[in-house]
């Protein structure tokens, strides 16, 4: 919700945290804990203080019984908070303010949001030793500028296990400026200082006021060099420009008893009392400096993440692609073994039975063969006397090759499409593996440990075939649920339904004639009156089953060399060209001119069916398995196209409207 007193930040910083939300949850990375707590931070403690005048939050800070208590009843001038022996006393914070503050309507719930309950007014001290909601007591010693906070320890609990961490915690990323009291027993305490370093470059950096609660006898000296090790400790090299005030309060039974307030001094001579330090911090000059660091911070790690999740996209394009080729390899698989005799003798048969009349006359009359294509009849001759007809057993020893190989393929796919990576060669030639290769190039530069992000580290190494790369991409998290729909179908159930699916039998035998029928017609159409090529067709195919004796195999590479007829097809994603290598038997006595007539007949029929019958199996392919996850894909990648844009113009936006005093320098 945005009020009249808005910056004009708030809403770019809004829609930039949304949109980096949608694009981790388009992406797959909504578990992605350092986007989740990018997230919760801009929305709990950068938002609201981007709503009007906010006072100055100041946190006391510090291990179990330290003194913070003691040291928040000192300066909010009477004894509010409980005080005991017992470390770990206070399980909630304590506010401290003006009356008038906490008179200022929404204030409270705009301070407080990430608690999950509003502060109440304190009634019984009882109260602050149970867990529960913060509390607040006014006092008209403390300015309306100021709010001051009592909180937990953090480091009571045993085995790394604390207490308090929590609520300490949230206490903390709300505050702007924090007091740590430490005693001598507890200043080199690793544990507590990271924890609390940690807290204060959360987002941004905090500066920090150090109290030291020291025995009388302490040297000026001891305090400053205790204290310079807990600077240090907490901000490292940066400790002296953060360090805004060190105090030493030193031990008393007047204090202990409960008679006294905690009296600080500080430990530089001259500087102004703890109380006055905090009245004279003017939120409006404190604050741009923390706005600036934590701006920097925050838009810093929005470009981080919109560079990861650029990266993801690309990944995910690149195992859209490896799918892709994995899925015409299986084609290929699957047509392996076709059986291009029949297919021929079929189409021979077809194309003389759907001449034309005056062809079919011509034919009778011996005219048709006076035409260019002399020796024909010889050839036809020669061959024909080869010719063998395909025997029942023949038949079902064909369908059952087919199945065999289509279920192979179908399993491959299938383990492919599921499991943790594809593993995949490509011709390096082709369009898309050259724009793997890219992507695998760039995806390099991803750093080990966010990988994850993207599933893993995608590769690309040549292979012993010339023109080959193997590629190995990993699974992309953004198709996690895809896949596991995909994992937990019976396999065998979908086997079946996929072996009784009426196109795949079609696929097999029946639909031949259809086909075979309009390849004809089609082939008539491309020839044309003109190319009396035609008329001898009928003669060639009708021996053609006997001459291309009917094996042929697909290859991904040029099959140089090698005798036979080849059938170059296009089209198969990631495959560049697959070659189908029709083999003649060298004992048919062709002379080349016959040869390379045949060639001209055989190559455009063994094209037509093979492209015809790819497309068929792959369409059963990505309807059965490969659909869904390609499919999803592309709409992840759509989509998140239009976010991540949305992502940089709001990141640019959000620099832009960032007055110049929230400008970090340097
Ligand atoms: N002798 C002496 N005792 C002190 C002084 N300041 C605090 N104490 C005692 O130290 C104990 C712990 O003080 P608290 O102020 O409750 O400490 P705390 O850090 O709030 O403790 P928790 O709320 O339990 O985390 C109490 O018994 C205080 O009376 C001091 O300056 N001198
Ligand atoms: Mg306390």
């Amino acid at each position: 919700m945005t009020t009249r007193r808005d910056h004009p930040l708030k809403g770019v910083l809004q829609a930039l945290s949304d949109d980096l939300k949608q694009a981790g949850e388009l992406l797959g990375m909504p578990a992605e804990d350092r986007l989740k707590d990018w997230i919760e931070t801009v929305g709990a403690h950068l938002l609201p203080r981007l709503s009007g005048d906010l006072p100055l939050v100041a946190a006391i800070c510090g291990g179990g019984s330290s003194g913070k208590s003691t040291l928040f009843n000192a300066l909010v001038g009477k004894a509010v908070s409980t005080v005991g022996g017992r470390a770990g006393l206070n399980r909630r914070v304590l506010l401290c303010s003006h009356p008038t503050l906490f008179q200022r309507e929404g204030l409270l719930s705009l301070l407080f949001q990430p608690f999950d309950c509003l502060p109440g007014p304190l009634t019984d001290p009882a109260e602050l030793t149970t867990p529960g909601c913060p509390l607040y007591v006014p006092s008209e010693q403390v300015s309306a500028d100021l709010l001051l906070m009592d909180t937990p320890d953090f480091d009571t609990g045993a085995r790394g296990v604390y207490t308090n961490r929590q609520a300490s915690r949230q206490a903390l990323e709300t505050a702007d400026v924090l007091i740590y009291i430490f005693t001598n027993s507890n200043y080199n305490n690793r544990d507590n200082t990271d924890f609390l370093a940690g807290e204060l470059t959360h987002i941004g950096t905090k500066k920090c006021f150090l109290v030291y609660r020291v025995y009388p006898n302490f040297k000026p000296e001891e305090i400053r060099e205790h204290a310079t090790t807990v600077a240090r400790n907490l901000y490292g090299k940066e400790a002296a420009n953060q360090v805004i005030g060190v105090y030493r309060a030193d031990e008393s039974n007047a204090v202990a008893s409960g008679e006294a307030p905690m009296l600080l001094s500080p430990l530089e001579p001259g500087a102004p009392s703890l109380a006055d330090a905090l009245q004279r911090l003017d939120p409006r000059k404190l604050q741009p400096e923390l706005m600036a660091s934590m701006l920097a911070d925050t838009l810093g790690r929005a470009a981080a993440f919109s560079e990861r999740m650029a990266c993801s996209r690309q990944a995910l394009a690149l195992y859209r692609d490896a799918l892709r080729t994995a899925q015409s390899h299986s084609v290929q698989q699957a047509l392996r073994h076709f059986p291009t005799d029949r297919v021929l003798k079929r189409f021979a048969e077809i194309w003389l039975q759907t001449d034309p009349p005056h062809i079919k006359l011509m034919r009778k009359t011996g005219a048709a063969i006076e035409l260019p294509y002399r020796g024909v009849i010889k050839i036809v001759k020669l061959l024909g006397k080869g010719r063998a007809g395909a025997s029942p057993s023949a038949k079902a020893r064909v369908r059952q090759q087919l199945e065999e190989d289509l279920l192979t393929a179908v399993h491959e796919l299938y383990r492919q499409a599921v499991g943790p990576w594809i593993e995949v060669t490509a011709a390096v030639q082709d369009a898309a593996a050259k724009r793997m290769t890219a992507i695998v190039e760039t995806l390099a530069a991803v750093p080990e440990n966010e990988l994850a992000l993207i599933g893993g580290k995608a590769r690309m190494t040549p292979t012993d075939q010339p023109g080959l790369a193997a590629f190995k991409v990993p699974a992309h998290p953004a198709l996690a649920a895809e896949q596991e729909h995909l994992k937990n179908l019976e396999w065998s159930t979908t086997l079946q339904t996929l072996l009784s699916r009426k196109e795949l039998t079609q696929f097999i035998s029946r639909d031949v004639e259809t086909s075979l029928k309009e390849l004809a017609e089609e082939f008539r159409g491309q020839m044309g009156l003109r190319d009396k090529l035609h008329q001898t067709a009928a003669a060639f195919l009708n021996v053609l089953p006997a001459t291309a004796a009917i094996t042929y195999i697909l290859s991904t590479g040029d099959p140089v060399g090698a005798a036979g007829i080849k059938v170059k097809l296009t089209g198969f994603f990631g495959l560049h060209d697959l070659y189908a290598l029709i083999a003649i038997p060298a004992t048919s006595g062709m002379k080349s001119a016959d040869r390379r007539l045949l060639e001209i007949m055989l190559v455009p029929i063994a094209r037509a069916w093979l492209s015809d019958k790819a497309a068929a199996v792959q369409k059963i392919f990505e309807e059965n398995l490969t659909g869904a996850l390609i499919g999803r894909a592309a709409q992840i990648l759509d989509d998140s196209r239009e976010t991540l844009a949305a992502v940089d113009d709001h990141l640019q936006q959000c620099r832009k409207a960032a007055p110049p005093q929230w400008q970090q320098t340097g």
